[in-house]
């Protein structure tokens, strides 16, 4: 298999943390890509029309894409317990809190990078800060029971939702408002797949 990523993307930051959590690395070749919204790699659109990072080529069976699918596949076939049966709506509803977070933080940067400075919307930005910040203030104020159980996949993506906001969005202080979101990050941060995914630029 052959995973497309970048380095910088929180999405493909997910997959690879699952990757490492699985033991799956020496199945997977990482093939790095160079950012681009505007002019996708031909080889990352031949595989996912969408030209998204992350995107996973399988030896035996089309390429899978996005990368909720992909951590689901790879913990599938790792025979893992990131989707356990007995709490999948709570997993899968933290998951999906931390990639739309996830989403309003890569739109923002998106706004800046693609438009010119006299077109950037300052309310639509502030519109995606605040989905941000709230998915965090929620998890803080009604997930930290979740966050305290055995690993999961939406503990994984809430921690890369996290790691993004830091490599971003440093300055707007989420860790404020979310002491207790912030003590549990101290310690997720710190596993070796946390570690070995760091974003880099
Ligand atoms: N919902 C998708 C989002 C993936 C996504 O937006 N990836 C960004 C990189 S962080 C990307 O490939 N952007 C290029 C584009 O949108 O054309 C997922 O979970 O995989």
């Amino acid at each position: 298999m052959k995973l497309y990523y970048t380095t910088t993307s929180p999405f493909a930051r997910k997959v690879l943390a699952v990757v490492h959590e699985s033991g799956l690395l020496d199945k997977i070749e990482l093939a790095p890509m160079t950012p681009s919204l505007s002019a996708p790699d031909p080889r990352l659109t031949a595989s996912n029309p969408l030209g998204k990072i992350p995107t996973l080529v399988r030896d035996d069976g089309p390429a899978i894409y996005d990368s909720r699918v992909i951590t689901r596949y790879l913990d599938h076939i790792a025979g893992g317990t990131l989707y356990p049966e007995a709490r999948i709506w709570d997993v899968l509803t933290l998951e999906a809190t931390a990639d739309g977070a996830i989403e309003a933080a890569v739109l923002m940067i998106y706004e800046a990078r693609v438009r010119a400075p006299e077109m950037v919307s300052e309310e639509w930005v502030e519109a995606q800060s605040a989905k941000a910040m709230r998915s965090v203030q929620a998890v803080n104020d009604r997930w930290m029971g979740h966050l305290a159980g055995p690993l999961d996949a939406g503990q994984i993506a809430i921690g890369c939702a996290l790691g993004y906001l830091d490599f971003r969005f440093d300055d707007r202080g989420w860790r404020n408002s979310c002491p207790d979101l912030s003590r549990w990050y101290e310690g997720f941060a710190a596993r070796p797949s946390m570690l070995a995914t760091v974003p880099k630029v």
